[in-house]
């Protein structure tokens, strides 16, 4: 049995590129192994942020995680500021990583090109990541393939550490999907779905309506060639469509393409495939709602287990690099 963490910013609204990429995966992984989901609050703030509206999305991504199928008397669930270890170990490895492995992260170029100020936390978010890692001794992480340069800096971080200071972290490996590991934006198939960006028309959110679901997808943006084939160098709108498809019915994308000769019947079948793909989740979503003190149970309950675990793994990086305790 492996262990398993990975985690979410409750920072926007969920969409497709967050359940195929990351949720889907989690459920499928939990009844086999010893699981931690984490939704990320602390990472939220390194963008700004509604106080109010963060703690009504931190409970409201709890109750997401729920619908989309994480089953509470399996999967230890739990929100990142319950448990003090997060923050306090990112410091010891904050003290392990260098300036110049930060200044190579992509994600962080993306999220601060443009603006006026940047966060320091915005810049120290991947070490942020790493500690929420490796307190859990985590084997795997399951997430999309935007994460892959994070999992390779909680890698080296670990690694040094371990070499300096003595065997005390286990080195996880990312576990990324073989099918919509990057959900690209319906609108602009060269860059990813995701909630940061105003891209309405591209963004098939996990609570969409079906006509909305059936408008979006029917503009999807493609080219003007008019043959199926998966090929997302030379046509990654159609190729998105393909990886959405064989994502929600199991079909493979070359399988798939082989079925349609021109895109609307393509589109049709994409969007019928989204919404019965969505709308258990809807529902189980609108029951959640309504039962709020059992959602704050759960997390209250995770917050224990995951803080069970976390303090030891803590305690033995504190005295590993000489805390006085
Ligand atoms: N487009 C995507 N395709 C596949 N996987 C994706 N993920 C996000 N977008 C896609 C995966 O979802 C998990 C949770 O992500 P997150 O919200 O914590 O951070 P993110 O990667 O920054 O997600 P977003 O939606 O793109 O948010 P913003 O806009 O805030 O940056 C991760 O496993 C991620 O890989």
């Amino acid at each position: 049995m492996a262990t398993v963490f990975s985690g979410v910013q409750p920072s926007g609204d969920y969409h497709l590129g967050n359940y195929l990429g990351a949720f889907k995966n989690w459920v499928a992984v939990q009844h086999e192994n010893e699981a931690f989901f984490c939704v990320v609050d602390l990472h939220a703030l390194t963008l700004d942020i509604d106080p109010s509206e963060l703690r009504e999305r931190t409970l409201d991504l709890a109750v997401t995680l729920l619908a989309v199928g994480l089953d509470p008397e399996v999967v230890t669930l739990f929100v990142q500021s319950h448990v003090p270890e997060h923050p306090r170990l990112a410091w010891l490895l904050e003290c392990t990583a260098t300036v110049g492995e930060l200044n190579r992260m992509v994600q962080f170029k993306e999220k601060s090109s443009g603006r006026e100020t940047v966060r320091a936390g915005l810049y120290t978010y991947p070490v942020l990541m790493a500690a929420d890692v490796l307190l859990y001794q985590a084997d795997q992480v399951p997430v999309g393939d935007d994460q892959r340069q994070h999992l390779e800096l909680m890698r080296d971080l670990a690694v040094r550490f371990n070499n300096r200071y003595g065997r005390t972290f286990t080195v996880p490996e990312a576990v990324v999907p073989k099918v919509a590991a990057r959900v690209m934006d319906l609108q602009q198939p060269g860059r990813k779905m995701s909630k940061s960006i105003d891209s309405p028309l591209g963004t098939v959110g996990l609570l969409d309506a079906p006509k909305d679901i059936e408008r979006k997808v029917r503009r999807a943006v493609t080219d003007t060639d008019g043959r199926v084939r998966y090929d997302p160098e030379a046509k990654p709108g159609v190729s998105n469509l393909l990886e959405l498809l064989s994502a929600a019915t199991g079909v493979s994308v070359e399988e798939a393409a082989a079925r349609y000769d021109g895109y609307g019947d393509l589109k049709r079948d994409v969007a019928e495939a989204l919404i019965s793909l969505l709308a258990p989740i809807r529902q189980r979503t609108a029951e959640l709602r309504a039962d709020l003190g059992e959602v704050e149970r759960i997390l209250t309950a995770g917050a224990d287990r995951a803080h069970k675990v976390a303090s030891v793994t803590y305690e033995r990086a504190a005295k590993a690099v000489g805390l006085f305790s």
